[in-house]
């Protein structure tokens, strides 16, 4: 294990190892001649080619840089420079994923991976955001910053593993990160176009040497689907369970990266493909849309008692969605996935006999309902966090099992070293139960979520618990939910505690919340700024739509006259 900020091996949970992959020192001095030519060569190629374009400030979010593509050849650069940096630091190759997600085809956007396949460490970010923020003659200055601040030996090697979306943007800014790297003096593994889940994982088997899985893309779709299919063999229907899905590929790379799954699936599911490209990616469709809108995704025809599958346009989330024989529409998000799959491993975990605990990590957007049937129903513990997978990610790993999920179907499962070894051994020793949970983690990609590994996960549960859509469905009923976003001058102004769940500044707009929230039955309601767009989210939940409707757009009022709104008011939705 590397990492000195101890990011890399924080708890040393997970069974596979970081073990210094690339050749390199520890204790040199940090900023030594050479490392003085290598920062002169950034900025000189920095000025030549990817010269700064604004001096507006901007921050790594919750999902690193993302803003408008024309805006960022400089940042994917500086990047690649950056990525660079930290592989140094931590003698492993580092990930650079470029992708905007469910956001709007001009957006684009760039998160790093550390060694372990987890998000950029919190030092690490506002590395990031000095660097980004800098002149273009200030990059050498902020380099030096870094290396002193993380005690980097610039004569170590580094590797840096690419990967990017579909957008037509990804292609250029792909370059741009490249030449970050070269200036750097590092070297580069370019992916192609995957999703985000698929570059985690490589990230994770190249570093620990093919421990977690065999460090190629193939490798990828063979573990995945090879356990799959395994849990399965059974036969494919079972019960009310039919092995039969319609996917909604956002016109994104999931559509690609469900190409390749099929190929390795067999007959264990019948895939009919629907948004693969021929429209605009996340246009009406996929999950984001899915999830905010509560809507069918155009593209996807209704057939009835199917489940439809949508993923995000870099394959990192999932939800699902069919109509009843009545046509009645069902969404079934995050915190269905997580009820589902916590249920279903708990029961696993106490028929092995094995002592491990398991627990639940939502956030303040995970539904009311979700979070009292999982603590009432399924007597599993729920963490809240706040929102960011990283953080869920964090929060997971203080259980032996940890199911964690943004109600977006933004998710996966973590297990710890000793739980992944006492349900290894006690397969081994052919314990019945420990046989499918050994399998079930192998159909579970645990260095991030995503979404074609998740939603293999739900079609194995349902399999095995015999359940149509409407069966899953109806282990709860959801309270009605509306998310808005409110337009202001400037979203810092809002800061939040409790898990987001409480609003500390401006003064007196808790107070105004609490007013509102107090007129409606079963009424919840918060407000936050966004990582990842220029906007003020607003949750609601209450005991009716029409209710909640209402709800959201009083706050969303609130919001805009105590937090500087600007553009029209709030406006209830259609
Ligand atoms: P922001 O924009 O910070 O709300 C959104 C999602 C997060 C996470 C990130 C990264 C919601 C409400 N927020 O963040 O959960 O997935 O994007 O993609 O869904
Ligand atoms: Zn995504």
């Amino acid at each position: 294990m590397t990492g000195r900020d101890g990011n890399c091996d924080r708890s040393g949970r997970r069974g596979w190892r970081v073990a210094g992959s690339l050749a390199g020192r520890r204790g040199q001095s940090p900023v030594s001649m050479e490392s003085g030519r290598m920062f002169a060569e950034t900025v000189r190629v920095a000025k030549e080619s990817h010269p700064k374009t604004t001096t507006k400030t901007i921050k790594y979010g919750t999902a690193g840089f993302r803003t408008k593509a024309e805006e960022l050849d400089f940042v994917m650069y500086r990047m690649g420079i950056l990525a660079a940096m930290r592989s140094r630091d931590t003698r492993a190759a580092i990930g650079v994923m470029i992708t905007a997600s469910h956001n709007p085809v001009p957006d684009n956007g760039v998160k790093l991976v550390d060694p372990q396949g987890e998000m950029l460490a919190p030092a690490w970010e506002a590395h990031a955001t000095t660097l980004v923020n800098a002149t273009d003659d200030g990059i050498a200055a902020a380099l030096e910053a870094i290396t002193s601040a993380a005690k980097i030996n610039t004569g170590n090697a580094a590797l840096v593993i690419v990967g990017r979306d579909t957008r037509p943007s990804s292609n250029s800014l792909r370059d741009a990160v490249l030449a970050g790297v070269a200036a750097a003096g590092g070297e580069v593994r370019d992916l192609g176009v995957v999703s985000t889940p698929v570059l985690h994982y490589m990230v994770t088997c190249h570093n620990d040497g093919g421990e977690y899985g065999e460090p190629t893309i193939e490798g990828y779709y063979k573990k995945i689907s090879q356990a799959f299919v395994t849990l399965r063999s059974g036969g494919a229907s079972n019960g009310n369970y039919e092995p039969v899905i319609l996917f909604d590929g956002a016109n994104g790379v999931g559509a690609l990266a469900m190409e390749e799954f099929t190929k390795h699936l067999q007959d264990s599911l019948k895939v009919t493909m629907y948004n693969k490209g021929e429209g605009i990616l996340n246009h009406l469709c996929g999950a984001d849309y899915v999830k905010v809108q509560q809507k069918w995704p155009e593209g996807v025809p209704k057939t009835q008692n199917v489940r439809c599958v949508s993923v995000d346009g870099d394959a990192d989330r999932v939800m699902y969605s069919f109509v009843d024989s009545s046509g009645q529409y069902y969404m079934l998000d995050g915190d269905k996935i997580a009820t589902l799959v916590a249920g279903y491993l708990k029961e696993l975990v106490a028929g092995s006999g094995l002592k491990l605990n398991l627990g639940l990590v939502q956030t303040a957007y995970a539904n009311g309902a979700s979070t009292a049937y999982i603590t009432e129903k399924l007597g599993v513990p729920v963490a809240c966090v706040k929102t960011g997978v990283k953080h869920l990610h964090h929060a997971a790993q203080d259980f032996d099992i940890g199911v964690y999920f943004e109600a977006n179907g933004h998710g996966t499962v973590i297990f710890s070293n000793s739980a992944r070894q006492a349900i290894k051994e006690a397969a081994k020793a052919k314990n019945a139960q420990a046989e499918k949970l050994a399998q079930v983690l192998d159909v579970i990609n645990e260095t991030v979520g995503d979404a074609i590994s998740d939603m293999l996960l739900v079609e194995t549960v349902l399999h095995a618990r015999g359940w149509s859509a409407l069966d899953w469905n109806a282990a709860y009923t959801d309270l009605p939910n509306r998310q808005m976003k409110v337009m202001v001058a400037d979203r810092a102004v809002i800061t939040t505690t409790d898990a987001e769940r409480v609003c500390v500044t401006p003064a007196g707009l808790q107070d105004s919340i609490n007013k509102i929230v107090a007129n409606f039955p079963k009424g919840r309601s918060f407000v936050r700024p966004s990582g990842t767009e220029d906007v003020v989210r607003v949750y609601a939940e209450a005991s009716t739509q029409e209710n909640t409707d209402s709800l959201a757009v009083q706050v969303a009022c609130a919001v805009y006259e105590q937090a500087g709104g600007v553009g029209d008011r709030p406006k209830p939705p259609c």
